[in-house]
This record gives structure tokens, C-alpha cells and sequence, in this order.
């Protein structure tokens, strides 16, 4: 038998006792395990409120939709300080593996770690990002003024990137990818990636569902002599605002939040004029949305509806435009065909939707140049020779099934099904494919392959992003044309299925679930044209913050770029600039694949978000909502794989260079040898000696971790002794 193997099925050593679970909450640690033990126990330790679970190095975190007293300073503490694998599962743990794999890591391993959090909307991906910041700022300890900012600008993210859905109060209506950037133990930077803000909540929400949470907190907390300013009156009165005003209660906390996104303005550094034309720009997208039109006498065009008039003097005023060439760029568009200006009138449809892309845009811009003013208010400002080490965070839009699924939902559910294939990856693929290059012995576990749907969704030339693209290019095509081509292409597939009834739409076995669309607007949201002229219309406005906002580039990912910064974004994008503007369709998957190719090459750290019931109760457990959770995430598959194979293969290399330490030598060659005589300086057991690797249970790291820690105390005991015995 190779060295230190035991016989298959060791469990981790028991660190203490954890309801209904394993060693310490360890789900991987139990002997017997089927759906109903696992719902079981999940659904025990979650009522005496011990919300967290491992599956090994995997975190569950079941939502309890209350403030527990599990988050505190002495507790982010005691998880600071404590002896690895000694406290009960925690976020807070999850954050010191990575800040300690980040400090720990070697040139022969990866460099970056990445922590990727997933659940459907509703579970507390978000509240989860926010704890692991909270933490790894805390590891940091130097308490640095960076540090504080780093944790300030979610505010503002969350007020004008979230929204209530029916599914979550606060959900994330864009996705975000957050690098933390370090120096040794210090962050020294930060950088924010958006992906794909729901531009269209601005101009219509579904029932029970409202706009951004922005527009609701500055009706709460302007003072009146400020709403006169900004041309704002009684929120009722606004077509795009859904959603009664609440109680008095409601209007307190609205108001609260205003106050902390002015905070988070002034701290992010945004000029007193620039607050000011940001909420002139929001209060003129409200006052655009209440323009309507009526068809004019004889000529087939259309005017502005009389009773709207003085909406669109408000517009035009808020956005610091002349009324007229604001109200053309409603009704008609210029266009200039050898020399000779044509001017061709728009439908009353056509002038509602020039109407509702300008509001779009206008907000987009807004986001966008807030993202990156943060981004330059949180950017590194280190010598670039310095080589930085990196903590990625993501935090996204859970997987989303309402009553009416638009193109959003279609875009939501790629990413979530993208993250699933990642995890499957990790988790299975991966795993599985060392073993039998290592030709151990092994009984294959199965796991439910979401590729066939990323197939249909993502394939060149014929899946159904790519035919999407190849009908918005035609003028001709609609979203009828778009369905026909679905079902002709996709006959058989056995995750796609035709529309039923009257609604044209289509449905997608997602590996969450059946979700079925309404496929109405799909083509022009994917074209996600700009009005004809709007662009000079803003150029050349009064507002200097809309002038900027609309010289501005954006970038092929599709995030705003200051226009000082264009030439550079030219130089590295020079194909792209010169083709003409990628669909939203291709934007996405453009940017998810930069995203999957930087997290493929981390060290992942996985946290799976469980919502426990769908009234968003606190103390109660849904058993069907939970179990159908489990079950689409392939848990139980994951525990299996957790508790019989070795989810820790690094390469004989790696290990040597990172363990060398624990021989207490100088010089330790990075060979299989040196690897072996390290480990039988240990007191491990279980692992396994491949050919070119080794192979580890999750919990030997924590070991190591121990090892090395104890080392290190001793050096400092016999330091402390040297240094008494010398004075
Ligand atoms: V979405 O995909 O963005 O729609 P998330 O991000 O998964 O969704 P979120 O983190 O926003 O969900 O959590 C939803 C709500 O659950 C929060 O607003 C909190 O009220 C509640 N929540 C989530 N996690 C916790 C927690 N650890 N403690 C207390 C929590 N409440
Ligand atoms: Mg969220």
C-alpha cells in the first residue's frame, strides 16, 4: 500500500459535536446519508438557528431571514484567532480559507482566489458578500481608510443597482465581481465589474415589483425646497414609479437610506455638482416617462399628448436640453443620405419606445459612471512592478422564475447555469478525470451535466443567443419570425420546448427548472438601439454631467468608459470599436466568458445560498422549496464525492514549495521525495501518493494549516528566548 493510504471511507477526525451533521456541522463526515437524513438535518441545525452547514470545504448557508447574533466583532474575532477547524461552520471561515490560501499560496499554485457564492434569488448571495468583506477587511486589521471604503460603497451600489422583486426585497438586479487586491496581509486595492444592470425595470416593473430603490429613497429624503429644485412632485404622479409608498415606517427607512448613499457620494468623492445633475438626470427620466403621444390630425405622425406637455418641458429642463430637439428625438428620426437631411416620422409606438431607451440609457449611464468612479476611487496605487495577490468575490442574480420571464430572466438564467457548469466542474469533472490519469481506483459519481443546455443557449452558429443575433440584424425580423426559428432549430432538444397558448414565447428546461419566456421584445432589447441623434442631444446639454456621461465610450463588455480613458480602451479593443455596436446578447457573453476564464484560473472557495422558504419567513423550513434547492444543485452527489474522494490534489511541486517549511531545513528540492519526508513528519493519514501528485482529503489542509501554525509559534518561543538570553 502506498504510504500513509488508508482503507476508503476515513472520515474527518471530530472536532466537536454539530446538530444532526457530522464532525463540527460537516454534512461530508456522516457515514449514512440519503435526501431525507440530509433535509433532515439541514432542517435541525437550521432551527437552532446554526444557519451554516459544511459539505466539507463547501459552505451551505440556509437564509434565516432575521438578524442572528452571528456576526458581531468578537465573533469575526474569535473566527480570526481561532485554531483551523475548531468553530462551527461560518462565512467567516469561508473568508479565512481564502485569505489565508491568498497569503499562503506559492509560484508552483494558483494565484488568485476566488470565492464563488450561488443560490436562487432570494437565498442572501449579497448578505453573504457583504459578511465575507466585513471579514477578510477585518483580517486585514490595519483598519486602513481603504478598507472602510471598501466596505462604504455597497450602499450605493445596492441603491441604485437594486430593487424588490417578488422574489427578494433587495434583490441584485445586476451581477458583480469584486477583486480584492493585496500586498503581503494588506489590501492595497480594489475593482468592480458590473454585468448586466436590468436597464428596463427603469421604465416598467410587474406587480408587486418596483424600480430601482433610488427613486423611492429620494422622494423620502429630498427636503421640499430640493424637490422644487429638481422639478419633483407628489411620486404618484409618475407612470414609472409602481409600488405604493408604504407607511410612515417605509418613508423612515427610505429616508435613513437616502441619507447613507449622500454619505457614500461624498465619500466615493463625487463633486457637489455632480450630485446635483445625478438626481436632476433621475428626475428627468421620471418626468420623460409621463410624455405620451396621440396621433396628429392628417399626416400619420404623432405629437405629444397636450396633457403631457409640461412633462416634457420638465424633461427637457431636468436634462438641460431644448425642449424641441428633445421632443424630435421623440417623434422622428434625422438621418443624412448624400448631403440631403431626411427626417422620417415615428408611430405612436415608435415614439413610446424612443421615449423608454432614452429613459434606459440615460439611468445605464448613471450606473456605469458610478461603477467607475468607484472603481477609481478604489484602484491600487502601487508600483506596478509590485506583484498583487487577488481575492475575487461574485456575487450575482440568483436563477429567476416569475409569471412572466422576459429576455432579463433569459440572461440571469445563462449566468446561473454558467455557474453551475463551473461548480460541476470543480466539483465533479475535475476531481473524476484525476483519478483515472492517476489511475486510482475509483467508483465513478454520477452528477446532472448542465452542458447540453449551455449548448442550446450559447453554441455557434445555431444556438439560441446566435440565432437571436442573426434575426436582430435583419429590419424584417420579429420576435414571431425569432420564435419560428426556435422551434425549427431546436426540435427534439430535450431542453427546449415551443410555446403553449396564446402568448408567444418558448420554454427552457434550465438545470434549475422549466422557466417559460414571453418572447415579446426579445429582438429590441437585444439591439438595445439608441435613439437617432440622442447621443449629440446630451453631448451638447447644459447638464455637464449628461455631456460627459454621453462622450463617454463603452467598453465591449459593455461598461462605461470615461472618455479619458478611451484611447487606451481603442488601442486594446481596436476591432471592436471599428465593427459596429455588439447586440446585449453578445455584450454578455462576451463578458461572462472574460469572467469564467479568470475564475477558471483561481483557486475556488464555493458558497451554496439555500433559501428555506419562498414568504421569506423567518424559523421555517418549506421542505419541498428546500428539497427541490438540493436537489438541483446536486447535493447529495457533492457530499458523496466530498466524503470519498480527495478534493485536494496539488502537484508534488506545489507542495514541496509551500511545506518545505515543516521539514526545518534549508534547500528542500520540490520532488515526490522531499513531499513524502515531509508528510511522515506528520501526523497524517489518509492521503494518498499518485504519480505526479497527491492526494488529499479537505480536512488534511486544515492539518497542514495546524502544522505549520505550530511551527511558526515556536519560532517565535525560542525568538523571544534567544533575544532575553542575548540582553
Ligand atoms: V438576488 O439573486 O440578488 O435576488 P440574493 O442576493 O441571493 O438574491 P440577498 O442576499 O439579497 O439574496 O438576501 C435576501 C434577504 O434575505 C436580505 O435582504 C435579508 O433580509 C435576508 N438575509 C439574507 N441573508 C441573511 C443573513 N445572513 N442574515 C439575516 C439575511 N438576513
Ligand atoms: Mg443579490
Amino acid at each position: 500500500m502506498v504510504p500513509g493510504m488508508v482503507p476508503p471511507g476515513e472520515r474527518r477526525p471530530r472536532a466537536g459535536a454539530g446538530a444532526g451533521a457530522g464532525a463540527g456541522g460537516d454534512l461530508a463526515a456522516l457515514a449514512e446519508l440519503d435526501e431525507a437524513a440530509l433535509l433532515g438535518s439541514l432542517r435541525e441545525r437550521f432551527l437552532r438557528q446554526q444557519v451554516y452547514t459544511d459539505v466539507g470545504d463547501i459552505l451551505i448557508a440556509m437564509n434565516p431571514f432575521q438578524r442572528l447574533p452571528l456576526y458581531g466583532r468578537e465573533v469575526s474575532e474569535r473566527y480570526r484567532r481561532h485554531e483551523k477547524g475548531a468553530l462551527p461552520p461560518h462565512i467567516f471561515a469561508v473568508a479565512d480559507r481564502a485569505y489565508h490560501a491568498m497569503l499562503g499560496c506559492r509560484a508552483a499554485a494558483p494565484r488568485g482566489q476566488c470565492v464563488v457564492i450561488s443560490g436562487e434569488s432570494g437565498a442572501g448571495k449579497t448578505e453573504s458578500t457583504k459578511l465575507l468583506l466585513q471579514h477578510i477587511m477585518n483580517l486585514c486589521k490595519g483598519n486602513s481608510q481603504l478598507e472602510q471604503q471598501i466596505l462604504q460603497v455597497n450602499p450605493l451600489l445596492e441603491a441604485f443597482g437594486n430593487a424588490q422583486t417578488v422574489m427578494n426585497d433587495n434583490s441584485s438586479r445586476f451581477g458583480k465581481y469584486i477583486q480584492l487586491r493585496f500586498q503581503k496581509n494588506t489590501v492595497r486595492g480594489a475593482k468592480l465589474s458590473e454585468y448586466l444592470l436590468e436597464k428596463s425595470r427603469v421604465v416598467q416593473q410587474d406587480t408587486g415589483e418596483r424600480n430601482f430603490h433610488i427613486f423611492y429613497y429620494m422622494f423620502a429624503g429630498l427636503s421640499s425646497e430640493e424637490k422644487e429644485m429638481y422639478g419633483l412632485l407628489d411620486p404618484s404622479l409618475y407612470r414609472y414609479i409602481s409600488g405604493r409608498f408604504g407607511t410612515e415606517d417605509v418613508a423612515q427607512h427610505w429616508k435613513h437610506k437616502y441619507q447613507e448613499v449622500c454619505n457614500a457620494l461624498d465619500m466615493v468623492g463625487f463633486q457637489e455638482q455632480e450630485q446635483v445633475d445625478m438626481q436632476a438626470i433621475l428626475a428627468g427620466v421620471l418626468s420623460l416617462g409621463n410624455v405620451t403621444f396621440e396621433p396628429q390630425e392628417n399626416n400619420g405622425s404623432v405629437k405629444v399628448s397636450e396633457a403631457s406637455q409640461g412633462w416634457l418641458k420638465a424633461a427637457a429642463g431636468q436634462f438641460g436640453v431644448q425642449e424641441d430637439e428633445l421632443l424630435k428625438c421623440l417623434i422622428c428620426t434625422m438621418s443624412v443620405t448624400r448631403g440631403e437631411q431626411i427626417q422620417r416620422f415615428h408611430t405612436r409606438q415608435q415614439a413610446e419606445d424612443a421615449r423608454d431607451s432614452i429613459a434606459k440609457v440615460a439611468y445605464g449611464r448613471v450606473f456605469g459612471w458610478i461603477v467607475s468612479k468607484i472603481n477609481e476611487l478604489l484602484a491600487e496605487n502601487v508600483d506596478p512592478e509590485v506583484e498583487l495577490r487577488e481575492i475575487g468575490i461574485l456575487d450575482i442574480f440568483g436563477f429567476e422564475n416569475f409569471a412572466v420571464n422576459r429576455f432579463e430572466q433569459l440572461c440571469i438564467n445563462l449566468a446561473n447555469e454558467q455557474l453551475q457548469h463551473f461548480f460541476n466542474h470543480h466539483i465533479f469533472q475535475l476531481e473524476q478525470a484525476a483519478y483515472r490519469e492517476e489511475e486510482l481506483p475509483w467508483e465513478t459519481i454520477k452528477f446532472s451535466n448542465n452542458e447540453p443546455i449551455l449548448d442550446l443557449l450559447l453554441a455557434k452558429p445555431l444556438g439560441l443567443l446566435s440565432l437571436l443575433d442573426e434575426q436582430s440584424a435583419f429590419p424584417q425580423a420579429t420576435d414571431k419570425t425569432f420564435v419560428d426559428k426556435l422551434n425549427s432549430s431546436f426540435k427534439g432538444n430535450l431542453h427546449f420546448q415551443p410555446g403553449r397558448g396564446r402568448v408567444l414565447g418558448f420554454s427552457i428546461v434550465h438545470y434549475a427548472g422549466n422557466v417559460q419566456y414571453t418572447a415579446g421584445g426579445f429582438l429590441e432589447k437585444n439591439r438595445d438601439t439608441l435613439p437617432a441623434n440622442i447621443r449629440g442631444l446630451f453631448i451638447n446639454s447644459v447638464t455637464p454631467l449628461l455631456s460627459v456621461l454621453f462622450t463617454a465610450t463603452i467598453s465591449r463588455t459593455g461598461t462605461l468608459m470615461p472618455h479619458v480613458k478611451a484611447k487606451v480602451i481603442r488601442g486594446a479593443d481596436d476591432k471592436f470599436n471599428s465593427t459596429r455596436k455588439q447586440s446585449v446578447g453578445a455584450q454578455f457573453r462576451h463578458s461572462l466568458m472574460v469572467l469564467m476564464e479568470r475564475m477558471y484560473s483561481a483557486n475556488p472557495h464555493f458558497v451554496r445560498c439555500i433559501k428555506p422558504n419562498s414568504r421569506k419567513e423567518p424559523g421555517v423550513v418549506d421542505s419541498q422549496v428546500v428539497l427541490q434547492q438540493l436537489r438541483y444543485n446536486g447535493l447529495l452527489e457533492t457530499i458523496r464525492i466530498r466524503r470519498d474522494g480527495f478534493s485536494w490534489r496539488p502537484s508534488f511541486e506545489e507542495f514541496a514549495e509551500r511545506y518545505g517549511i515543516l521539514l526545518v531545513k534549508p534547500d528542500v528540492s520540490l520532488t515526490k521525495e522531499s513531499c513524502l519526508e515531509i508528510l511522515q513528519s506528520t501526523e497524517l493519514t489518509g492521503w494518498i501518493c499518485g504519480k505526479s501528485r497527491l492526494f488529499f482529503k479537505y480536512w488534511h489542509k486544515e492539518q497542514l494549516a495546524k502544522c505549520v501554525e505550530q511551527l511558526e509559534r515556536a519560532a517565535v518561543v525560542i525568538q523571544k528566548a534567544f533575544r532575553g538570553f542575548s540582553c
